[in-house]
């Protein structure tokens, strides 16, 4: 009863402050999970028709790197496939950069694209790929015209260390590196048990607060309840971080196991990890809470929008 009483003056609330309001509406497109759900069929086809995987100096990495290439190529962006190498095999990351904006003020988001050898990768992390891929295409398709730089990253060989973004970072000269303003990094975001967590900026460089709190409001504009967690050294962002660079993302969970409180404001099941599949053969399309997918992609599309703008 006291619930029921309480969801009636946020509904109350939402209505009053209406879709002007600053803190409430998101401030991107919605991004279609069907579209999502349609990239990740694609990613799980690549794996299967290339041993079951998507990994570092498997034929399943380079086709996906190849496979989202084509699509910002053919959207107008300006990508670049960056080379290293790793146990004698060449890994690639994808860098694309949209046309218009300061290039000396750049916002850079990334995920890795690459899967470990047991599985296809679908959740970890097709998800965050195919995510950061349609906020990319929103771009273009809804004419926005970011003042600041925009820079979309898909890192190979992450489940072997963090190796393609930490190239990266490594191999950006000091000027270039001080042009980028943010990193945020999307690892996860469709896991089966979900549950809602958003880079902590305690102890991450300055500047990591407000990409914090813009995630923050994303998710309690839509009235979700988030979690904070620190990430620590487990991404991509770490590099980023370790050159000051503010970082931020979001993350659904992977082998940490739900509690009961979790599961009272989140749903899915206490007692159980958020994704089952972490690192297996059955990380596949079925692995996939949508609507954590979808939450997720609209947060990087508030995300972009708010910051780039
Ligand atoms: N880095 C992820 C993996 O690929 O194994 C797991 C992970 C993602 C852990 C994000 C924590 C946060
Ligand atoms: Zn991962």
């Amino acid at each position: 009863m006291k619930l029921r009483t309480i969801s009636v003056v946020l509904v109350t609330a939402g209505a009053l402050l209406g879709s002007g309001s600053a803190t409430a509406a998101p401030a991107g497109p919605d991004i279609s999970v069907a579209t999502l759900q349609a990239d990740l069929n694609q990613l799980q086809s690549i794996a299967t028709a290339n041993g079951g995987n998507r990994a570092h100096g498997r034929p399943g990495y380079l086709a996906s790197v190849n496979w989202i290439k084509s699509k910002l190529d053919a959207a107008g962006y300006t990508t670049r496939v960056q080379s290293f190498t790793r146990n004698g095999v060449v890994g690639y990351n994808l860098i694309a950069d949209w046309t218009t904006g300061d290039a000396n003020n750049v916002i850079m988001l990334g995920g890795h694209l690459d899967s470990v050898t047991a599985g296809p990768g679908i959740n970890d992390n097709g998800t965050g790929s195919v995510s950061l891929l349609e906020v990319a295409l929103a771009v273009r398709s809804t004419g926005f015209r970011p003042s600041k730089g925009l820079r979309f990253a898909w890192w190979g060989a992450e489940e072997l260390g963090l190796v393609g973004s930490t190239y990266y970072v490594n191999s950006l000269s000091t000027t270039d590196r001080s042009r980028i303003r943010a990193y945020l990094n999307f690892d996860m975001t469709g896991s089966p048990n979900p549950g809602y967590f958003v880079y902590s900026a305690s102890g991450q460089p300055t500047g990591s607060t407000e990409l914090q709190q813009v995630i923050q409001g994303y998710f309690s504009g839509i009235g979700v309840p988030t979690e904070l967690t620190s990430v620590g050294g487990r991404s991509d962002h770490a590099a980023f971080a370790r050159a000051s660079i503010p970082v931020g993302g979001t993350f659904t969970g992977a082998e940490g196991i739900k509690t009961s409180a979790q599961a009272q404001k989140w749903g899915g099941t206490a007692g159980q990890a958020f994704d089952r599949c972490y690192h297996r053969s059955c990380d596949t399309t079925a692995n996939i809470n949508a609507t954590a997918l979808d939450r997720n992609a609209d947060a990087i599309a508030h995300a972009v929008w708010t910051l780039a703008a």
